[in-house]
């Protein structure tokens, strides 16, 4: 502001402009493919912030057979295994269980299970230029899920130091929907080192949604996890599909709540803690609560060949407490369709569904 302009500001009793703002200083230049997507995740975000600070210290975390500690704090798993057999279920799946379950068995044979499909052998098999999508991180760049990828062997790269991940408070976590149609650098594709049982096949949506089948599903049916020790996916439900995670390499910690557990045990919107986002990351969850989990929480501890079934709207929130990789799947089970379907309608949630609901209605 001139001295002129000053003047006049006081005899028009007009306050003096504020001093003009800074620019921002320039956001730190990407130097690879992992701070790159970072920058893509969080947009001017300085990548310094994605470093642990001294009050969220790294999560110090070893393994006991079905106990875990993260951040010295012990959780442990009290659930029986279950063998899986294909053949005592349901082809629709209506019989499939009510309650969280831990099968052992499902992935006996899978060639991925075999060879573990950790980050460093998945490197190796794919082309250099195959990307895979990557979220995770801290609340600030969960606005941009799915908008970042990099090389397998950069995330190899990043999730090789142990626990540590460059020192992210919550490391990006390989989250690939691509896993179908995917192919290694020599045509062999990655379903071909999986399989899905027949009872876990059915899909009412396939059946009802006609047309609108792929557009009224909010989330593709099955993904590629591949995270670092520390990565992990928030707290979230799925309120009308049932989600079955089988683990190849690594070990994960589940937190899981009944789909009626209140908003204060799940620390979502209000309830949340503040920490500058309306997400907690896996960690920053499981470090709020500690060993003192809230009443109905239940523990799994998943090892590799393992499968954890999850009935539909169950509350979940899962750590990677060791690099991991797992195949995650969601289905509509034709029981959920009828039991859940309608309320979910009525409390406005699940558009594409709600839209397949009530042109079925419509037409009956
Ligand atoms: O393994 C994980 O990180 C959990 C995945 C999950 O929650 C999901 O696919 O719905």
């Amino acid at each position: 502001m001139t001295p002129a302009q000053r003047i006049l500001a006081s005899v028009r009793n007009t306050p003096p402009a504020p001093p003009p703002i800074a620019p921002p200083p320039p956001a730190t230049p990407p130097t690879d493919a992992i701070d790159a997507a970072k920058q893509r995740l969080a947009p001017g975000v300085p990548l310094e912030s994605w470093l642990r600070s001294a009050d969220s210290p790294p999560p110090a975390m070893y393994l006991a057979p079905s106990t875990v500690t993260v951040s010295g704090a012990s959780f442990t798993d009290a659930h029986p295994r279950v063998p899986f057999s294909d053949a005592t279920y349901d082809p629709c799946g209506d019989d499939l269980p009510r309650l969280p379950t831990v099968w052992v068995g499902l992935a006996a044979g899978w060639p991925s299970l075999r060879s573990g499909w950790n980050a460093p052998v998945l490197a190796a098999r794919c082309a250099p230029g195959e990307l895979f999508a990557v979220d995770g991180g801290p609340g600030f760049a969960r606005n941009a899920l799915h908008a970042a990828s990099v090389p397998m062997a950069a995330y190899a790269a990043y999730a090789a130091e142990e626990g540590a991940a460059r020192g992210d408070v919550a490391p990006l976590y390989i989250f690939d929907a691509q896993l179908s149609t995917r192919r290694f650098a020599d045509g062999a594709p990655f379903s071909a080192e999986f399989s899905v049982p027949a009872c876990l096949s059915h899909d009412e949506m396939a059946k009802r949604g006609g047309a609108d089948t792929a557009a009224a599903r909010p989330l593709p049916a099955r993904w590629l996890l591949v995270g670092a020790a520390g990565s992990g996916t928030p707290i979230h439900n799925h309120p009308l599909t049932a989600a079955w995670n089988t683990l190849l390499c690594g070990v994960k910690l589940w937190v899981v709540l009944p789909p009626n557990a209140p908003p204060e045990a799940l620390l979502l919107g209000d309830a949340c803690p503040a920490e500058g986002d309306e997400d907690l990351s896996a960690a920053a969850w499981v470090r709020h609560w500690g060993g003192a989990l809230p009443a109905g929480a239940q523990v799994i501890v998943q090892r590799a060949g393992e499968t954890v079934f999850l009935p539909a709207a169950w509350w979940h929130v899962v750590l990677n407490v060791a690099s991991s990789t797992a195949v995650s799947s969601s289905v509509y089970l034709r029981r959920d369709w009828e039991e859940l379907g309608a309320a979910a309608v009525e409390r406005g949630e699940c558009e594409g569904f709600a839209r397949v609901f009530r042109a079925e209605a419509a037409r009956a």
